[in-house]
């Protein structure tokens, strides 16, 4: 556990405190979020605070190891960090002191069982009475445990996808999003034991009525940023007889908007919000389908 940033001086007493990972894979996403969500701040990366400008918000830039620890305690009343992160302190101190309110569209990745390729083990009723280096010892150890298997954690600070060549282990658990890594070190993926995402994760302790309001309206825009990631606006030509089919395949379109074409009785145009991906695919077969005309674009904003 690193140092806590200070929180002495008036700047940032009754502001509402945010923790986020200071320099790593999810430090630049959590304030494009932020930054999206409206607030802007001062951006120095040098200095373990962001103040807000516009709202009576504080980002305190930190390792995101101390995140769930500065979140629990309430020193920030909330913070952006892995759910692997969140989960494992979770485990390690055996009680809930936060809760994970968003569940973030970063961030992601797998914590998985893998052993060295030659190695013949194919799930992780192969591993019993072996040693299995990570850093995520609790989240192991709660895998071994709901699939009863009694292996050895052992535990690293880094470095894990080498312990087995160095001899410190027979297999490891480590987060993994493409796989190189593991390839890289000639290891072999054997059972993702957690999925993982960025979260955005609230204090249990008390909060103060206004910090209450602002962290409400926050989540009520960070809901709204995400939508607006998911969603696309389409707009098509469509022949009236087929309007039912083609509003079936507009993926997650709540009754779209039918209008009339200028001097074509048999066509309409349809103007809809598309909740999901919208792929080449689906385009294609609102094609077949006999749609026309068709044009995809980005939704700005979006507020429920
Ligand atoms: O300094 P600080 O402690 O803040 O950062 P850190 O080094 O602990 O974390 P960082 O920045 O590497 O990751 C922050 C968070 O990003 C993690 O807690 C995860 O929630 C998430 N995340 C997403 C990942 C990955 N993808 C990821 N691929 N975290 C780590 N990795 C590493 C993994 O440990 C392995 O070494 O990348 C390697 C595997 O990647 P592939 O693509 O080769 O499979
Ligand atoms: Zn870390």
């Amino acid at each position: 556990m690193n140092a806590k940033p200070q929180t002495n001086g008036s700047a940032i007493d009754g502001r509402l405190k945010i923790a986020l990972q200071n320099n790593g894979r999810l430090t630049d996403h959590s304030l494009a979020l932020l930054s999206r969500c409206g607030l802007n701040f001062t951006r120095d990366r040098d200095h373990l605070v962001c103040y807000g400008e516009n709202l009576p918000v504080d980002l305190m830039l930190v390792r995101d190891d101390d995140i769930p620890e500065l979140v629990a305690d309430g020193i920030c009343e909330a913070g952006i960090v892995g759910q692997n992160v969140a989960t494992e302190f979770t485990l390690v101190h055996g009680e809930t002191r936060y809760t994970e309110s968003r569940v973030l569209d970063y961030g992601r990745c797998r914590l998985a069982l893998a052993v060295p390729t030659e190695d013949t083990a194919r799930s992780v009723d192969d591993l019993g009475n072996k040693r299995i280096a990570t850093t995520y010892p609790g989240l192991t150890a709660h895998f071994l445990a709901t699939r009863g298997v009694t292996a050895e954690v052992v535990t690293l600070k880094g470095a894990v996808e080498i312990a087995p060549r160095l001899g410190k282990a027979d297999a490891i658990c480590d987060l993994v999003s493409t796989g190189r890594t593991l390839r890289a070190n000639r290891l072999r993926e054997l059972e993702t034991i957690y999925e993982s995402s960025a979260a955005f994760i609230v204090t249990h302790r008390p909060i103060d009525e206004e910090k209450r309001e602002l962290l409400d309206r926050m989540l009520r825009r960070i809901d709204g940023v995400m939508q607006v990631n998911e969603s696309k606006y389409i707009m098509l030509h469509a022949p009236r007889a087929q309007l039912a089919e083609i509003t079936r395949l507009l993926p997650g379109a709540e009754s779209p908007t039918v209008l009339p074409l200028e001097g074509n009785a048999d066509k309409v145009a349809v103007h809809a919000v598309c909740r999901e991906s919208v792929f080449w695919e689906t385009l294609e077969n609102l094609r077949s389908a006999g749609a026309t005309a068709m044009l995809v674009l980005p939704v700005e904003k979006m507020l429920a």
